[in-house]
C-alpha cells in the first residue's frame, strides 16, 4: 500500500511505514522533532504515546497543558493531556484538591514557583469538550508461517477523542499557576 507510506498516520505497530529516516518530513500533518530540525518528522499518532520517537524525545515532552481562551494570562486554564497526538482534558478523581495536589499539578505543567491556586470556572473558560479518547489497535496480518506483521488498515489517525457522559470520577480542573 504505497500511498500509506509516509502520510503521516502510523499503519505498521513496528513504525516502519512512517521511518522518519526514509520519510523525511514529507506528510502534510507530522510533527516536527524540535523547532529547528525540518528533516526529522513523526506521525502524530506517536505524540506522546510513551515510546521517543524523536532523537531527543519532543515528541514525549508536551503531553500536558493548560487549556484557555486566547488572552488569558498564562498559566491560568484547564489542565489537559495529549495522548496519541490528540488532547483531552485531564480527569481527576475529585472536585477540590489540597494544596499540595495543586503545586504537583503545577510542577508537572512545568512552573516551578509552588505557586498553585484551584480557580472556579469563569465564563471564558469552557470545559474542553473531549474527556477521554477511543483508540484503534493493529490487527495481525498473517503473512506466511514464519510472519506476522501488526497493522491497521485505514487513514484515520490511531486516536479519536470523544466526549464520554458516562465516565465515572472524571473532572475538569481549573488553576492557576505562577
Ligand atoms: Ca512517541
Amino acid at each position: 500500500m504505497p500511498s500509506r507510506l509516509c502520510d503521516g498516520i502510523l499503519h505498521c505497530d513496528d513504525r516502519s511505514d512512517e521511518d522518519p529516516m526514509f520519510c523525511k518530513c514529507f506528510a502534510k500533518n507530522t510533527y516536527k522533532c524540535g523547532n529547528f530540525r525540518v528533516d526529522h518528522c513523526v506521525p502524530q499518532d506517536t505524540v506522546c504515546d510513551g515510546v521517543r520517537d524523536c532523537p531527543n524525545g519532543e515528541d514525549e515532552q508536551t503531553c500536558i497543558a493548560l487549556n484557555a481562551p486566547q488572552g488569558t494570562p498564562h498559566g491560568i486554564g484547564q489542565v489537559i493531556v495529549r495522548s496519541h497526538g490528540v488532547w483531552h482534558s485531564k480527569c481527576y478523581p475529585t472536585q477540590n484538591h489540597t494544596k499540595s495536589e495543586l503545586e504537583a499539578i503545577c510542577a508537572e505543567l512545568g512552573f516551578i514557583s509552588g505557586h498553585a491556586k484551584q480557580i472556579h470556572q469563569i465564563e471564558d473558560l469552557t470545559v474542553h469538550p473531549h474527556n477521554n479518547l477511543v483508540l484503534d489497535s493493529f490487527t495481525n496480518v498473517i503473512l506466511n508461517n514464519n510472519t506476522i506483521i501488526k497493522m491497521r488498515n485505514t487513514h484515520e489517525p490511531m486516536a479519536k477523542a470523544v466526549y464520554d457522559k458516562e465516565l465515572q470520577d472524571c473532572y475538569p480542573v481549573f488553576i492557576e499557576c505562577l
